[in-house]
């Protein structure tokens, strides 16, 4: 069984594509264009027309870290998917907490700076971006004093899932040197063969 991944690299769609490289599950990648987001074939997968989504065997998701949780806790091994109740949790909340603390602000930079042009970019929105990311970030980064990753000393569905948000500092150049453990981990997280691997995809 592969399972369908539809969406292109350069979108949240790289979430999924990463998992799918880190645990080896068989996959066809539907690059579907945004164009097409909205016609009626892509409709029947996604009736948001937005992507990441998925196609397991008739299965179909939407949600970037829905997918990635569900493709974790189906296809994961070696504790990527933690098997305790308590871990798990743990990874629903670092998921949680990437999409409402910290996707948003970022993703607002990242478009000012590079999908839009310079006479419609709006300095006081990326300001108030900029503001409201300290606070988070300090979170983040006491979470990982001590440890290599977000649950102790493995890799696991959440680091992947909350880097997939975080990768977004890198682009936009945000200064991590107040949060050492952060950037040491997005490091750790991003220099892994398969977020390379999603990457090099289409
Ligand atoms: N919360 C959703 C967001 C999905 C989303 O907005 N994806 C963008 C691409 S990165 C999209 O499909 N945009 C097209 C549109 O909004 O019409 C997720 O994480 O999957």
């Amino acid at each position: 069984m592969t399972v369908k991944i539809y969406g292109p690299t350069a979108s949240r769609t790289s979430r999924a594509l990463w998992i799918v490289h880190e645990l080896a599950i068989p996959f066809e990648h539907v690059a579907v264009e945004m164009k097409d987001l909205k016609g009626a074939d892509f409709l029947k997968v996604n009736p948001n027309g937005k992507v990441p989504a998925i196609d397991d065997g008739g299965f179909k998701l939407f949600e970037s870290m829905a997918i990635n949780l569900y493709l974790a806790a189906k296809y994961g091994k070696d504790g990527f998917m933690p098997a305790s109740i308590e871990e798990q949790a743990l990874t629903w909340q670092w998921s949680f907490w990437g999409m409402t603390e910290v996707e948003k602000p970022l993703l607002t930079i990242l478009i000012d700076m590079y999908m839009t042009p310079p006479d419609k970019r709006k300095p006081e929105a990326v300001a108030d971006a900029q503001k409201m990311l300290p606070k988070p970030f300090g979170v983040l980064n006491a979470a990982l004093a001590g440890r290599d990753y977000l649950l102790g000393s493995t890799f696991t569905v959440a680091d992947l899932n909350l880097a997939s948000v975080m990768s977004w500092a890198k682009p936009i150049k945000f200064d991590l040197s107040p949060y050492p453990n952060i950037a040491a981990w997005l490091d750790r997280c991003l220099s892994r063969p398969a977020y390379k691997a999603a990457k090099g995809t289409k």
